[in-house]
């Protein structure tokens, strides 16, 4: 890992030093367009020959129905099937705590305003299945999706070899109650939830991070369809913040884990401590060297770095700047620090407490904005599947009390019409 130190970097160095995953996917953008051009033209048939072509898989049905859902939910062990009903229950709890209702307000008297909770009626989730098929994405996107009581749930996840899904994947289907899967993958999933096809729906909103074919998709279909997102993202990355409490091997091993995920990951630990960051080296090299994905996490560690700080404020400053995904608080001294963590997706407080709990089975949702988005969106959560009206009621009284101030604006702002619906009412 390159190494800096916090008080030899400039404010210009530092805004350099975070910058990340600006214009990666520009020259991919004319592939995607394309792809999604031939979907819009040719739909279902578009999405066979991307199956053949992207995933080398000749395709009769573009979709895994109940029956099927349910023999290959059968082949998974019970240890495994223990583990996803664990993580399950634990997002269901947590997201559940999530469900929100709000008080009617009387604004002025005969005057009253409340916001009502809807579920968006159609979502399209993309489940990746590339380098690593991830059955813990389908959880986190799945689970808000069924509490929230969206109609339709549309999921699309590539086809493997054997053209069809793996048995995880068909075992979350199973527990969420879907009863198909689209042998669907890559940007041609997201425009085909995007703009519907024979077979699949077109949806309201896309949800799921993905590849950079993926995540240029969605970026293009929101502004051309009425389409909307999650959030844009990125590639995965991790921030670690640790002091003379952190374990170094601890520390290594999270690096790592956000490492293997894909070649443009990036981990970044912020330490006070010199000899922490070169026992985390030592450590680093000890751990990638028996990883089965060491090739991925080495690339993406090569593109890591540590930075020397003086005190945990001074870490928290550097953090903010840098907005990351996932947030790694490796000191047994985080209970102070918290309140000043401005900018980041998801925080591990204490040096017991791993990225990868919040990846599986913690409850939270892994699904976080990425490349500093974290400085201005959430993650998913049961608020992403819904929307929420506002409704309000003017009594008689109401009308009295508050004409004459919405006339007296209406007037200022030069629209007669706008005061004359107020006016008519009070004669
Ligand atoms: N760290 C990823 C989520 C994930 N990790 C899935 C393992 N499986 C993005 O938050
Ligand atoms: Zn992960």
């Amino acid at each position: 890992m390159r190494q800096y130190s916090f008080s030899g970097l400039s404010k210009a160095a530092i805004q350099k030093l975070v910058l990340r995953n600006v214009d990666a996917n520009n020259n991919i953008r004319g592939t995607v367009e394309d792809i999604i051009s031939e979907v819009k033209a040719k739909g279902d048939g578009a999405l066979k020959s991307f199956a053949q072509k992207f995933d080398g898989v000749a395709l009769d049905s573009l979709f895994i129905d109940k029956n099927k859902i349910d023999e290959l939910a059968a082949t998974i062990s019970p240890k495994v099937k223990d583990a996803i009903n664990i993580a399950y229950q634990n997002i269901k709890k947590f997201h559940q705590t999530q469900i929100s209702k709000e008080e009617k307000v009387e604004t002025t008297t005969g005057v009253t305003c409340w916001r009502e909770v809807r579920a968006i009626e159609k979502v399209g989730l993309y489940i990746p299945g590339g380098t690593a098929v991830l059955p813990s994405t389908f959880l986190m996107l799945g689970i808000p999706a069924k509490i929230a009581g969206c109609k339709e749930i549309v999921v699309c996840s590539p086809p493997q070899k054997s053209g069809e899904v793996n048995g995880y994947l068909a075992y979350v289907a199973q527990l969420l109650e879907i009863d198909r899967i689209y042998l669907v993958g890559g940007a041609q999933a997201v425009a085909a939830m995007a703009y519907g096809t024979k077979s699949i729906t077109k949806v309201d909103k896309i949800f799921g991070p993905g590849n950079q074919f993926v995540t240029m998709a969605k970026t293009l279909v929101q502004s051309t369809t009425n389409t909307a997102i999650d959030m844009p993202a990125g590639p995965s990355e991790v921030l670690v913040i640790a002091d003379e409490t952190a374990n170094p091997v601890f520390v290594a091993a999270d690096l790592l884990a956000q490492a293997e995920h894909g070649v443009d990951s990036q981990s970044v630990l912020v330490c006070i401590s010199q000899a922490t960051i070169d026992q985390t080296q030592i450590e680093l090299e000890k751990q990638l060297n028996i990883l089965p994905r060491k090739e991925i996490a080495a690339k993406a560690m090569a593109n890591s770095y540590t930075v020397l700080v003086k005190d945990l404020e001074e870490a928290i400053d550097f953090s903010n700047e840098y907005a990351p995904e996932h947030l790694i608080l490796a000191t047994d001294n985080w209970k102070p620090i918290t309140n000043k963590i401005i900018n980041a997706g998801s925080v591990f407080a204490g040096n017991l407490t791993p990225e990868s709990a919040g990846d599986y089975a913690s409850g939270t949702n892994h699904t976080l904005p990425t490349s500093a988005y974290a400085r201005s969106y959430s993650g998913v959560s049961l608020d992403s599947f819904v929307k929420k009206i506002t409704f309000q009621h003017i009594s008689e009284s109401g009308i009295k009390n508050l004409g004459k101030t919405i006339e007296t604006l209406a007037e200022i702002e030069g629209l007669q019409a706008h005061k004359n619906a107020v006016s008519v009412r009070l004669t």
